[in-house]
């Protein structure tokens, strides 16, 4: 018989770069508004040896796409950072595994932390995918059961901020543009006192559109509930979080009131609150954001629950990196994500990016998994990420 070809992991050394890096146009949503995006990169060096006497070191990336100030949620840089040098580094350094689901229960050890654990699982993932000579692509259909993938382009959507002006015909102009660059699904950004008003506009010029809406929180249960219900006539694809993160008895309320869906984002930290919020029928669809639910086998674990509770499912996004956004497009590739993601083009985001990779709209308005290597796909541009230190 054959002896099987076993790998034991080290991990070696975990670097941790801050970066601020300006975006192309500020961002706003309920929440505030967004010049830059900060985020924390994630380098790991993993030492393999093999029981055929071989040893290599292969690095891996991954990304905690967390800001400055704790305003989508309560993780923000400076935490995540603490986390990751003072906690993870600690514990990390020397550890050894043979799988990614050791180093997911390891780090589990802790509590919430969720982004910088992600940017811990996408990092090791990126390095055993490189290891194993196979894209993350591969990696996870495989860890997912799912064998061979059958895809690697996914059609996207792009999500619009509320405009600086607080003119509708501005957001139409972005519409507009976003429409004839082939983007599959329309989102913007409302709160109360913008909503309404731009939905108005947008239908009046495109009645057909697949459109959505995000309020990221910003509604009071006890004041807008009947607000809300009236967004039902502009038929939309969903309406996502509209209440705070913790208001799962509001969401399954206001669900019973609305015949348009709603979607849960910040709501859904763990497969178990996702759990929740399906068995309470608070949301009808899932907005999967890999960094806010801790990682890779947290959303593998929830992109399994979106099979079995028959509710559809798509990839969120946070304005990520290239190096995010590589992850967030190869999730995205898995059979239950059956909605448009979140996640644009490079150019909608930054001038220079971390990775000299672009990602970019085919004619069809797909994204394709890029595979200038293996693992992520993406080369990382060190010289940059010293230049956007923060
Ligand atoms: O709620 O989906 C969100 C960006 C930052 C924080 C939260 C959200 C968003 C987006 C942008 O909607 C999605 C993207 O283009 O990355
Ligand atoms: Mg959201």
């Amino acid at each position: 018989m054959r002896k099987e070809l076993r790998s034991l992991h080290e991990i070696r050394k975990i670097d941790v770069f801050p970066v601020n890096i300006p975006l192309k146009g500020s961002f706003t949503t309920s929440f505030g508004k967004s010049v830059a995006k900060q985020a924390l990169i994630v380098k790991i060096s993993l030492f393999s040896s093999s029981n055929e006497d071989e040893t290599t070191t292969t690095i891996g990336w991954g990304e905690a796409p967390t800001d400055f100030e704790p305003r989508y949620s309560g993780e923000f840089l400076e935490g995540a950072r603490a986390f990751l040098t003072k906690i993870m580094a600690k514990h990390l350094q020397g550890f050894q595994f043979e799988t990614l689901d050791e180093v997911h229960e390891k780090i589990n050890e802790f509590r919430g932390n969720h982004m910088a654990k992600a940017a811990i699982e996408f990092a090791v993932a990126d390095a055993l995918a490189k290891k194993e000579q196979v894209s993350l692509v591969e990696f996870l259909w495989k860890r997912a059961g799912l064998g061979t993938p059958t895809r690697d382009r996914i059609p996207v959507g792009i999500s619009l901020g509320i405009p600086d002006s607080r003119n509708p015909d501005d957001l139409l102009d972005s519409v507009t543009n976003a429409i004839n660059k082939g983007y599959h699904k329309i989102k913007i950004k409302i709160e109360p006192g913008w909503d309404e008003d731009p939905l108005m506009v947008i239908r009046d010029h495109y009645p057909d559109i697949s459109l959505m809406v995000d309020g990221n929180g910003g509604y009071d249960p006890e004041r807008h509930q009947n607000h809300l219900t009236r967004l039902d006539k502009y038929e939309l694809l969903m309406i996502e979080q509209p209440y705070p993160e913790d208001a799962f008895l509001a969401h399954q309320r206001l669900q019973r009131e609305l015949s348009t869906p709603l979607c849960l984002d910040e709501s859904l930290k763990t497969p178990r609150l996702v759990t929740l919020a399906l068995e309470l029928e608070a949301c009808r669809i899932i907005n999967l954001k890999p960094a806010r639910v801790g990682g890779v086998i947290n959303s593998l674990r929830i992109h399994e629950l979106a099979g079995e509770y028959k509710v559809p499912a798509w990839v969120g996004g946070m304005l990520e990196t290239g190096i995010g956004r590589a992850f967030n497009v190869a999730l995205a590739t898995l059979p239950n994500f059956t909605i448009p993601g979140d996640i644009s083009e490079t150019s909608r985001y930054f001038d220079e990016d971390l990775v000299p990779y672009q990602f970019r709209l085919d004619e069809n308005g797909m994204l394709s998994v890029p595979k200038e290597e293996h693992g992520l796909g993406i080369h990382v541009d060190e010289d940059r990420l010293q230049r956007f230190l923060h």
